[in-house]
């Protein structure tokens, strides 16, 4: 296999995929209300609610209105707050990837605390609006029935006020953790790494059949791309890390550390890109040396080599013209007739790919899947869902 000489592939880890866990799509969190937003809804529909109850009898209707009110705002107040803890992702039962990227942009502790604050403040809620409730129906004098109401509403504002913090912080941390990418546990996922300007993007966007999805690791500035093809019915997403696995280890922040450990969860395989023509600005001795980090740093996963920009090379790879046919057949003839197809190698003997002139991105495809699936558990059980292994 054209992997790296030397590797002692016995040590690989693969992270099984556990059947259940969701997909979690940060995009689709809803915005988080202010305290002040947050009892102004609840207020305004109890007050409209309240409006609505009619009756012939003045105690009665005092009653009822004052009841319907403070039933109201509490259940509006603690659905809200309780719908908020349920639709963020629990972090029990979040991938590790999501959980080593929460906590390297928000914080675990600080995620954990504030969902629980809402959690708390909810019951506490339900709480109150029954003991005042049971108040207002106990007495027949109307103003104890307006003062259990108002000391109702004075506890339940208090208590919203004190979860403001939380409010806030759960509000701006959605607007971090939507702009990470979306990675769905369930389907392969190949980590696209190399030093900047290799031609990672390029890479991506020319394997990739759909659209690329363009997000941003909260602690950089460079949009990070998403791509996805489909190989025998399987899917496999590609996300390249610029920013994260391109510059030396000592120049790394914590919270990149973080963020490379949560991608050392998610890889089924690993493409270092070097660019042997040197025109990406790092020189190919540089390269290397990030090279040999990224194997020490990701020492569990399978890492395998491409040279990019084969058209750029001074020597043009000696099978180029037989791959590039071979792939053009390939792809006129359906990808069901095939099972190999040559793949593209350099002078140095390291595989290599044009993205600009798609040579040799067919082969390498194929040769991916199929590492990616030697790497596969083999008990059943473990397999996530789509993959299926003939007997
Ligand atoms: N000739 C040639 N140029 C390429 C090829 N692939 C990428 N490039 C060029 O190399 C430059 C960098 O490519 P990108 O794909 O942006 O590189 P990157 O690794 O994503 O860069 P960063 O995200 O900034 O780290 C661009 O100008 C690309 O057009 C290739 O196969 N052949
Ligand atoms: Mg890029």
């Amino acid at each position: 296999m054209p992997l790296i000489e030397g590797m002692d592939y016995s040590s690989i880890v693969i992270q099984p995929v556990i059947g259940d866990i969701m997909k979690v799509s940060w995009r689709d969190l809803p915005t988080v209300l202010t305290k002040d937003e947050l009892l102004d809804k609840a207020y305004a529909r109890a007050r409209k609610a309240a409006d609505r109850v009619d009756d012939s009898d003045r105690v009665f209707r005092v009653r009822k209105q004052l009841n319907r009110m403070l039933q109201t705002a509490s259940d509006i107040l603690s659905t809200y707050l309780m719908d908020t803890v349920n639709q963020w992702p629990s972090l029990d039962q979040s991938p590790q990837f999501d959980v080593s990227m929460i906590d390297a942009c928000v914080g675990c502790d600080d995620y954990r605390h504030h969902l629980s604050m809402l959690q708390w403040a909810s019951n506490q809620i339900t709480k109150i609006a029954t003991q005042n409730s049971k108040k207002i129906i106990r007495t027949a004098r109307i103003e104890l029935m307006h003062e259990a109401r108002r000391e109702a509403y004075g506890r339940i504002s208090s208590l919203v006020g004190r979860i403001g913090p939380s409010l806030e912080w759960l509000g701006e941390s959605r607007e971090i953790l939507k702009r990470l990418p979306s990675i769905d546990q369930l389907s392969p996922c190949i980590v696209v790494c190399g030093a900047p300007n290799v031609g990672k993007s390029a890479f991506i966007s020319a394997l990739s059949s759909g659209k690329m999805e363009v997000n941003h690791y909260p602690f950089t500035t460079k949009r990070i791309h998403l791509g996805h093809f489909t190989f025998r019915r399987l899917q496999y997403q590609m996300v390249d890390t610029p920013g994260l696995l391109d510059r030396p280890m000592e120049k790394r922040n914590d919270i990149e550390m973080q963020a490379i450990s949560a991608l050392e969860n998610l890889g089924s395989l690993v493409l270092f890109l070097i660019d042997e023509s040197e025109k990406c600005g790092t020189s190919i001795e540089e390269q290397h040396n990030l090279l040999e980090e990224i194997l020490e740093l990701l020492a569990g996963t399978t890492v395998m080599i491409i040279s990019t920009k084969a058209d750029l090379h001074e020597q043009q790879p000696e099978n180029w013209e037989l791959v590039k046919e071979s792939e053009q057949d390939y792809l006129e003839s359906g990808e069901e007739q095939y099972t190999e197809l040559p793949l593209l190698i350099d002078k140095n003997g390291y595989i290599t790919i044009s993205a600009l002139e798609n040579v040799g991105m067919e082969a390498l495809k194929m040769e991916i899947t199929r590492i990616v699936k030697d790497n596969t558990p083999i008990d059943p059980m473990t397999l996530p869902e789509g993959w299926h292994r003939s007997a």
